[in-house]
């Protein structure tokens, strides 16, 4: 609970001689931040203007109502669900004088509902300035071409715009150090030698001289993000960005990244919100390191990562990106790596590890709060992460994700180089935030065995720590299937003097992403079917009870006489000769019809029979030509 809250409430209870309910915590913003006071000073002033004289002996049952509403308005105007209720009680001394008995029972925060969208295109307004096989795939076209694909599937419009601002000087150095925020000011005005120099300095990095202006907007876009939807303005939300940022830390630029806009964002959180739970998944392909080292010792933030790993030899080949970096200190068990010893992970191992390692664990932890640091070089086609998931998966990760914290997920861009792939991955998050009907997922669905081990690995290393995990059965796996191999491909690499091999993988490459976007263009169609026009229909029996079910239901009349024939032959008649079982047949198949021919999502349809409904449905749908 909020001060700021708590302080213009203060005087609307104290008016009737009551106060604060001890039992609310009301100190979860610390005194000297201003934001939740300046959004509220002009409720404030309202109040002391319009509220009665604190004099309520005969508080009439107008102003009570008038104080109710009150109350609920200050309180929902800051996103807190509330309910607040105000008795009237003669008091024993006289007639005229009443005890007003106030109740306020916080529900939860308020839903709130609607998708932000953060993008400006100043953030393509920096780029490689020299040669560097290193770093030439982070390109400013990564943003132009996902924005223009949510524009295609005109999702740009159906979200709320979020302007960016710069990230303040405070805000970066709570994660970097102010010597790294002055190195990094410093490139603003080097020449493309001086820069080449700073950038050598660090792993996988480029400067430019609008490096630092971009760095700062995608500070600030990520912080508008999170303000956005703790303020309850948005439910969620996702920050188009470059730089990127996981893999920045205290004192070093790493991986393109520049400032850490996802750590950032979860000690601001934790700051300007009093959020005692964060929970951060990050699917880029990518160990974001930087946001590990940050979290380490800190259980108020949980940190999952899956990464390619090979054994540590992918880039950042870092021991601690393993499955036993479980964190340190008060923060043991608060760190999650799944660490990938293969290329081709696909869609089957990615749900996998959400289901029996990342999705109980953060139901068990209970986030107030979600960051993803959205990477989709972990999607089909890209040539960093050499992985197989195809762009419905991230639909997918990211509803199983808007299960928890009541919704609230900030997704911020980290990495993502094949365009076409990057942008449909993109694009299939935005869809999910704006709760759109996932497609359904392609693929085998069954992981594959060094993912399993993987998952195993991470899941018996988390035991200690997890409730959820207490009664798994297996030890750790040293002897993986992925070792041996990768022990001969490593030979193989040192004892080859095959000339060309370098030019024949430069080729496959490019001839590898030019496939990747002729399959991405007939998959997205083949799985993107339009939305049905109607969610939900339902068929009742009793037609009067219509007016009980949510508006947006569309009620359906029952499949006439006609058309039910054609699905009761001759013979199954005896099955529905009653008139009851047959009006609950027409109930079913109205419903089934719709849903068949995509007019509606899904339905409920009320059966007094349901085995002999059952059957015909099953019928019907062969009838349809539906198979698995
Ligand atoms: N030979 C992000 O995706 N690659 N950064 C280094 C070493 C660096 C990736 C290759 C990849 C950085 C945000
Ligand atoms: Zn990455």
């Amino acid at each position: 609970m909020c001060v700021a809250v708590r302080d213009s409430c203060a005087p609307l209870l104290l008016c009737h001689g009551l106060s604060w309910p001890d039992s609310l915590d009301c100190d979860r913003f610390p005194a000297d931040e201003d934001m939740c006071l300046a959004s509220l000073s002009k409720e404030y002033k309202h109040i002391h203007k319009e509220l009665p004289k604190p004099i309520c002996q005969t508080c009439p049952a107008v102003e009570e109502f008038f104080t109710q509403k009150r109350v609920l308005d200050v309180f929902c105007a800051n996103n807190f669900a509330v309910k607040v209720k105000l008795s009237k009680k003669r008091t024993v001394s006289g007639d005229q004088a009443y005890n007003i008995e106030c109740q306020v029972e916080f529900i939860n925060q308020a839903m709130a509902s609607g998708t932000a969208l953060i993008y400006d295109d100043e953030m393509t307004s920096y780029k490689l300035l020299w040669d560097d096989p290193e770093c030439d795939i982070e390109v400013p076209e990564r943003l132009l071409s996902s924005y223009e694909q949510l524009k295609h599937y005109h999702l740009v419009e159906r979200c709320i715009h979020v302007p960016v601002r710069e990230g303040t000087e405070e805000e970066i150095m709570l994660v970097h150090s102010s010597e790294y925020l002055e190195v990094v000011k410093s490139t603003q005005t080097m020449n493309e030698e001086e820069l080449q120099r700073v950038s050598e300095n660090y792993d996988a990095v480029y400067f430019h001289p609008n490096t630092y202006r971009c760095a700062k907007l995608a500070v600030g876009a990520t912080l508008q993000l999170v303000d956005s939807v703790m303020s309850g303005k948005v439910c969620n939300g996702m920050a188009l960005v470059r730089p990127p940022g996981h893999h920045s830390q205290r004192n070093a630029a790493n991986g393109f990244c520049v400032f850490n806009n996802v750590a950032i964002a979860a000690q601001y959180a934790k700051r300007r919100y009093g959020l005692q739970r964060i929970l951060i998944v990050d699917w880029d392909v990518h160990h974001g390191q930087g946001i590990q080292y940050v979290f380490e010792e800190d259980p108020s933030v949980l940190y999952f990562s899956w990464h390619r790993y090979e054994h540590q030899r992918f880039w950042p080949l870092l021991r601690e990106s393993d499955y036993d970096a479980v964190g340190q200190g008060k923060g043991k068990g608060f760190n999650l790596n799944v660490p990938w010893n293969k290329v081709g992970m696909g869609n089957s191992d990615y749900l996998a590890a959400f289901f029996h390692v990342l999705l109980p664990v953060a139901f068990e932890f209970v986030p107030e709060l979600i960051l993803v640091s959205s990477g989709y070089d972990s999607g089909i086609g890209d040539p960093e992460g050499q992985m197989n998931a195809t762009p419905e998966c991230f639909a997918h990760l990211t509803h199983f994700l808007i299960q928890l914290a009541n919704g609230r997920l900030c997704a911020v861009l980290e990495g993502g180089y094949h365009l076409k792939s990057l942008s449909e991955s993109v694009c299939m998050t935005v869809k999910t935030l704006l709760r759109d009907p996932l497609p359904p997922i392609s693929g085998e669905m069954a992981p594959c065995l060094s993912a399993i081990e993987s998952i195993q690995n991470v899941r018996g290393a988390h035991k200690p720590y997890w409730k959820c995990l207490m009664y798994e059965e297996a030890t750790p796996l040293h002897d993986l299937s992925t070792k041996s191999q990768q022990m001969m491909e490593a030979e193989l690499i040192q004892t080859s003097t095959h000339p060309t091999a370098e030019q024949a993988v430069g080729t496959t490459k490019s001839d590898e992403a030019i496939k990747t976007d002729r399959f991405l263009e007939s998959h997205m169609k083949k799985i993107l079917s339009p939305v049905p026009p109607v969610k939900t229909a339902a068929a009742i029996v009793s037609k009067a009870d219509a007016h009980l079910l949510p508006v947006s239901v569309q009620v359906e009349m029952e499949m006439n006489a006609q058309e039910l024939k054609t699905v009761v032959s001759a013979f199954d008649a005896e099955l529905v000769k009653e008139e009851k079982a047959l009006l609950s047949l027409q109930n079913v198949l109205a419903v089934l019809d719709k849903i068949l021919k995509k007019k509606v999502c899904n339905g409920i349809a009320e059966s007094s029979v349901a085995s002999v409904s059952t059957t015909f449905a099953l019928k019907h749908c062969f009838d349809f030509g539906l198979q698995r």
